[in-house]
C-alpha cells in the first residue's frame, strides 16, 4: 500500500488584502494538489494588526515556535494604518525570517504572456530575472537608538550588519540559482558612497565569483543600476542584492513586468533546517482591501513556489501555467493589469486552467 504524500502548511494571512488573495492562493493549491495526488493540510494563524490592537502583539512570543513543526509557512501581508508600520513589520515578518533562519529572499521577475510592460516593445522575452535579496541582516538592523527626544539635538543612529558568513551564503545562494539558470549573477552595490559595508559586500562578491569561475557576474552601484531595470531589462538573469537593495528592486522589478500585484516572494531556509515561508512581495494595500478587487497572481504564484519548494514540481508548473492562461485574457486579469475581473473572476480562470 502506498501512502498518500501530504503536507503541513502554516497560514498566515495577515492584514488586508492578505485576507483576500491567500484563500484564492490555497484553493489554487487544493486544486493543483488534487491533480497531481497529495495532500495539503492547513492550519490558520490570526497573526495580524487586529491581533496588535486586541492583545499588544503582533504574535504569541513563541510564534516561531508555533509554526516551525510544519512543512511550509503561507503569509499574506502585514501592516494597517491602525499601528504603524515599524511595529507590525518587526512583531511578525522580520521575527519570523531572523528565528526560521529565512536568509535567502527570492523573488522572481517575468513578464507573463498577456501582460503589457510599462516599457515600449518589450515582450516575455526581455524580463526574466530573479531578485535575491539577503533577508536576515545587512540595513535591517535594530541596532542603534534616539536620543535627546524632541529637543533640537535628536538624533537616531542605525547600524547596518553584514557579517562574513551571511553575505558569504547569499552570494553562494545566487551563484548556484544562476548556474541552474542563464548563469549570470549582478551584485546590486553602492561601495562608492557606504564605504564600509558596500566595499566588503564586492569583496565577498568577488570570492564567490572565484568559488563558480562558470557563471559570468557584473555589479553595479544601485542608483544606475535602478535605471538599468528600466531601460535594460533583458540584461538580468540573477540579481544579488542586500536586505534594503534587494527589497526595493524587487517592487521595482514586477512594475517593469506588468504590475506589483503579479509577484512573488520565498524567504528560504535552504538548508532546510527550518520551515520556509512564502508570501506575495505585495503589502497589505489598505486603499482597496475589502473591495474584492485584489490582483490574487502573487499569492498563487508563492504557493506555486512553496509546492516546488515542497518537492511538487509538477504541481508547481501547473500552476505557474494556469496563471499565464488566466493573464492572456482581459476578461481574467485584474485591474491593476489592465483588466476587467474581480479578485473572485480571477479565482475562478486559475482554477478552471488548473483543470
Ligand atoms: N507580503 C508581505 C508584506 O506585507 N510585505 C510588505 C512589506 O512591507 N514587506 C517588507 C519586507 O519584505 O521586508
Amino acid at each position: 500500500m502506498t501512502t498518500q504524500r501530504s503536507y503541513r502548511i502554516a497560514t498566515i494571512p495577515g492584514d488586508g488584502i492578505g485576507k483576500e488573495v491567500i484563500p484564492v492562493g490555497q484553493r489554487a493549491a487544493e486544486a493543483a494538489a488534487r491533480r497531481h495526488g497529495f495532500r495539503l493540510g492547513w492550519s490558520e494563524f490570526d497573526w495580524s494588526c487586529e491581533r496588535y490592537a486586541k492583545t499588544g502583539r503582533m504574535m504569541p512570543e513563541d510564534g516561531a515556535a508555533q509554526v516551525k513543526g510544519h512543512d511550509a509557512i503561507y503569509l499574506g501581508a502585514v501592516g494597517f494604518p491602525n499601528v504603524p508600520d515599524h511595529v507590525s513589520l518587526w512583531g511578525l515578518l522580520i521575527p519570523l525570517r531572523r528565528e526560521l533562519d529565512l536568509y535567502a529572499n527570492v523573488r522572481p521577475v517575468r513578464l507573463m504572456r498577456g501582460v503589457a510592460s510599462p516599457l515600449t516593445g518589450r515582450g516575455p522575452a526581455d524580463i526574466d530575472f530573479v531578485v535575491v535579496r539577503e533577508n536576515v541582516e545587512g540595513e535591517y538592523s535594530e541596532i542603534g537608538g534616539r536620543l535627546y527626544h524632541g529637543t533640537d539635538q535628536e538624533t537616531a543612529s542605525q547600524l547596518a550588519v553584514f557579517t562574513r558568513r551571511g553575505v558569504d551564503r547569499i552570494m553562494d545562494y545566487a551563484f548556484q540559482l544562476a548556474q541552474t539558470r542563464r548563469g549570470h549573477v549582478t551584485s546590486a552595490t553602492k561601495s562608492n558612497g557606504i564605504v564600509h559595508t558596500m566595499p566588503f559586500w564586492d569583496e565577498r562578491f568577488a570570492a564567490a565569483k572565484a568559488r563558480h569561475p562558470g557563471v559570468k557576474t557584473a555589479q553595479f552601484h544601485i542608483d544606475i543600476l535602478t535605471a538599468h531595470f528600466v531601460l535594460h531589462p533583458d540584461w538580468f538573469d540573477v540579481v544579488v542584492g542586500s536586505n534594503l537593495f534587494g527589497d526595493i528592486l524587487s517592487d521595482l522589478g514586477p512594475a517593469v513586468a506588468g504590475s506589483i500585484g503579479i509577484a512573488p516572494s520565498a524567504n528560504l531556509n535552504p538548508e532546510r533546517n527550518f520551515p520556509s515561508m512564502f508570501e506575495p512581495v505585495h503589502g497589505s494595500a489598505p486603499d482597496i482591501a475589502g473591495q474584492g478587487i485584489a490582483n490574487p497572481v502573487a499569492a498563487v504564484w508563492a504557493a506555486a513556489m512553496m509546492l516546488d519548494h515542497l518537492g511538487e514540481a509538477e504541481a508547481a508548473r501547473t500552476l505557474e501555467a494556469a496563471i499565464e492562461t488566466s493573464l492572456e485574457r482581459p476578461e481574467t486579469r485584474t485591474r491593476d493589469l489592465g483588466g476587467t475581473a474581480d479578485t473572485a473572476g480571477a479565482e475562478r480562470a486559475i482554477i478552471a486552467a488548473i483543470g
